[in-house]
């Protein structure tokens, strides 16, 4: 038996379990029928479970037997009559974009602790709502709301914005559960055949893990998520690398985020991922893996201004192919400078299709043991490349170069 397009199943961007996008939950609408009472709103045990969160919400539509009644579209609700389009997912029940189907790729984003990822993704968020929906055209939002991740990322993004900005304060460790992950729905229209414009829509999740989730023994949860994404972003601490540790400590950075090395980080994501790809012996890792060295301004003195490392993001809407090597060459022999001649040769070993970046969420040093952004302020610097690398390996927009 062939299984049919109307059985796929694909990753939820929130929970990462598999679902069947032909077969969601729906929330009543509360649009009561004449005559009926609305249902009303409370606690749903399934958000609950999966994210700690107690917010009132109306109630999925069950059939007479108490099941979830599974639709592609839409339902109508047996207690108060009202019909309903707002599909769920009928595991953690967070809504799901429109444009929700099977072919929607799901990115992740991981690395150790101090890496840099809870500063890069809230300037990444604001970035993609702004420079980046403007460049492509594009329009981009965050269709369960602005819950979890993405509105802590807004306020921590205000956070640093400010007069004597703060940086975060480390992420805690979630003892139970996960927290929601930032979700964002990326749609415009796709130049097809005969300058026809097409609509095309992808959707995307990052989940903020405490780094340690992924690097030590609790693999569980990274084990889920690495194996629900097509595509993965990988955050390393270029102070982490043993020809920078002096420098590191001289700067101030906090000794404890140093005992990490990149290599240990990136052998265990290795691990990780061949298990959560079922990756047979002496195959490579299949899904695209943009390796991204953060706080690279840190290093903007050692590299030439006139390198594409140093210069600021293109500004037209395709992803430049031929400049992204020219990148990925500098920062290798960068790495390699460092002392990371290893990981390089792990990376070569293990994975299909990978790319080296240099990203700078802040553009400029912080006070480290202070938390403080520069007084220049906020200066990113490309921090879209990668995912902008990964939907461009995937076809979704235009490469050239
Ligand atoms: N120089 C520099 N330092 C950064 C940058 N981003 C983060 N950092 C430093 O790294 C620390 C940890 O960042 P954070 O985002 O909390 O890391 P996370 O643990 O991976 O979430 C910050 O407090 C800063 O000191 C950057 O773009 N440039
Ligand atoms: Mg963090
Ligand atoms: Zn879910
Ligand atoms: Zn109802």
């Amino acid at each position: 038996m062939t299984v049919g397009i109307f059985q796929r199943t694909t990753a939820c961007p929130y929970c990462y379990d598999q679902i069947n996008p032909n077969a969601l939950a729906v929330r009543c609408s509360g649009k009561a029928a004449p005559g009926k009472q609305a249902c009303g709103e409370a606690t749903d045990q399934n958000r609950v479970k999966y994210f700690g969160d107690a917010t009132p919400v109306r109630p999925t539509i069950v059939d007479a037997t108490g099941a979830q009644k599974l639709s592609r579209n839409e339902a109508t609700c047996g207690l108060c009559g009202s019909e309903s389009a707002i599909r769920v997912c009928p595991h953690c029940h967070s809504r799901l974009p429109r444009n929700f189907d099977s072919d929607s790729p799901m990115f992740g984003l991981v690395g150790v602790r101090g890496s840099g990822k809870t500063v890069m993704l809230a300037v990444l968020q604001r970035d993609l709502y702004t420079t980046i929906a403007q460049r492509f055209q594009a329009s981009i939002d965050s269709p369960g709301g602005k819950a979890g991740l993405s509105s802590d990322l807004e306020l921590l993004l205000k956070g640093m914005e400010n007069q004597g900005g703060s940086l975060p304060e480390q992420t805690a460790q979630k003892s139970t559960g996960m927290s929601i992950p930032a979700v964002f729905e990326w749609r415009y229209a796709k130049k097809g055949f005969g300058n026809r414009d097409r609509q095309v829509s992808t959707i995307f999740s990052f989940y903020d893990s405490a780094g340690e989730d992924l690097a030590t023994e609790d693999r569980a949860l990274g084990q889920h998520y690495l194996g629900a994404t097509d595509g993965v972003i990988i955050l390393l601490d270029p102070f982490g690398f043993s020809g920078n540790r002096d420098l590191a400590v001289s700067k101030g950075v906090d000794p404890e985020s140093l005992e990490t090395e990149p290599e240990t980080v990136l052998r265990a994501i290795t691990t990780v991922l061949q298990t959560a790809e079922r990756t047979k012996k002496n195959k490579r890792i299949k899904q695209p893996v943009a390796v991204v060295v953060s706080k690279i301004d840190a290093f903007f003195d050692d590299i030439p201004p006139d390198h594409p490392v140093r210069r600021p993001a293109q500004r037209l809407p395709y992803f430049d192919d031929a400049e992204s090597r020219d990148i990925h060459d500098h920062v290798a022999a960068m790495i390699d400078q460092w002392g990371g001649g290893q990981l390089l040769r792990l990376l070569e070993a293990n994975y299909e299709n990978y790319r080296l970046f240099g990203a700078s969420a802040l553009g400029a040093e912080p006070e480290y043991q202070q938390l403080k952004v520069n007084a220049r302020g906020l200066l990113p610097h490309r921090v879209a490349d990668p995912l902008l690398w990964l939907m461009a390996d995937r076809g979704f927009l235009a490469k050239e170069g």
